[in-house]
């Protein structure tokens, strides 16, 4: 069982999707997560342990070494994507409750900014940390982001901001969030932005990747 998982780990890490894939070229013609993660359903192991010991771990690894720019985006693309393919095997599990997500997490690139990569990113880290994702996309006014609050109590929220320009728009979002709904988390991240300016605006968190994200949240709900 425990070589099944590490088998699921490995092909996140190192983004190996299904054995079609030619990507890693030196996983050419070896099964991925795909395969793995549909061989340890049939073999019995928790759709929960697939989860959290296989495919959590992996997108972990691959975390971390972005983190240290040891792998850039094209490589933490390839890992969700074999997450992601992973993912659908367990998703009936989902519904039934036999898989339980660690939380909910709210993204959204805020108003007036239409920047995305970065902000697909970290909604693809959050979901491979085991947290269900409700991505609001781009140019998000706070109005948007009290419906989705207001539709997910206790869900964590998440800004992303590329413009020095939309760092404003970050500002009153939070405060109208704040004022809304005292009690929500938020975050904030992105190229312009710093713990200081989180300070500033009266946001939780800052964090300048979507690994230390994961790391809080993860803390957040133990
Ligand atoms: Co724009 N752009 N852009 N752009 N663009 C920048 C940001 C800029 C720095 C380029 C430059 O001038 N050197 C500059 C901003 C300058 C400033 O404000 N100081 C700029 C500008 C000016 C503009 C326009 C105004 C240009 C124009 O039209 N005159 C315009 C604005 C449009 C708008 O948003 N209203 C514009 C448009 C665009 C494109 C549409 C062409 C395209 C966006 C495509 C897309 O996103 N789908 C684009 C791009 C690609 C860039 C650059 C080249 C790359 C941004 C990127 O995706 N980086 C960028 C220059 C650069 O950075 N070299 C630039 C990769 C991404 C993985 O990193 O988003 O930082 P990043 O995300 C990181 C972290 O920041 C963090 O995690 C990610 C992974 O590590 N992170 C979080 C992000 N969000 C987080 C949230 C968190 C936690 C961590 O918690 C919630």
């Amino acid at each position: 069982m425990e070589e099944l998982l590490d088998k699921i780990a490995y092909c996140v890490e190192y983004g190996k999707i299904n054995l079609a894939s030619p990507y890693p070229p030196n996983m050419k013609g070896q099964e991925g997560a795909d395969e793995y993660t549909k061989q340890a359903l049939e073999q019995g192991i928790a759709p929960n342990d697939i989860l959290t010991k296989g495919l959590i771990i992996g997108m972990g690894k691959i975390g971390v070494k972005f983190r240290e720019n040891k792998v850039f985006v094209p490589q933490v693309l390839m890992s969700a994507r074999a997450m992601s393919t992973a993912m659908n095997h367990l998703k009936p599990f989902f519904n039934s409750g036999a898989v339980k997500r660690k939380g909910k997490f709210i993204i959204g690139t805020v108003k007036g900014d239409l920047h995305d990569i970065g902000k697909n990113l970290v909604s693809m880290m959050v979901e491979g940390s085991g947290f269900e994702v409700i991505d609001l996309g781009v140019d998000v006014p706070a109005e948007k982001f009290i419906e989705a609050i207001e539709a997910n109590p206790g869900a964590f929220v998440g800004m992303s901001a590329l413009l020095t320009t939309t760092m404003v728009s970050m500002d009153e979002i939070n405060k109208a969030i704040k004022q809304a709904s005292p009690q929500t988390i938020t975050f904030i991240g992105g190229a312009p932005v710093n713990n200081e300016f989180c300070k500033q605006i009266g946001a939780d968190y800052y964090t300048p990747d979507p690994q230390g994200l994961t790391e809080i949240l993860s803390t957040l709900v133990a």
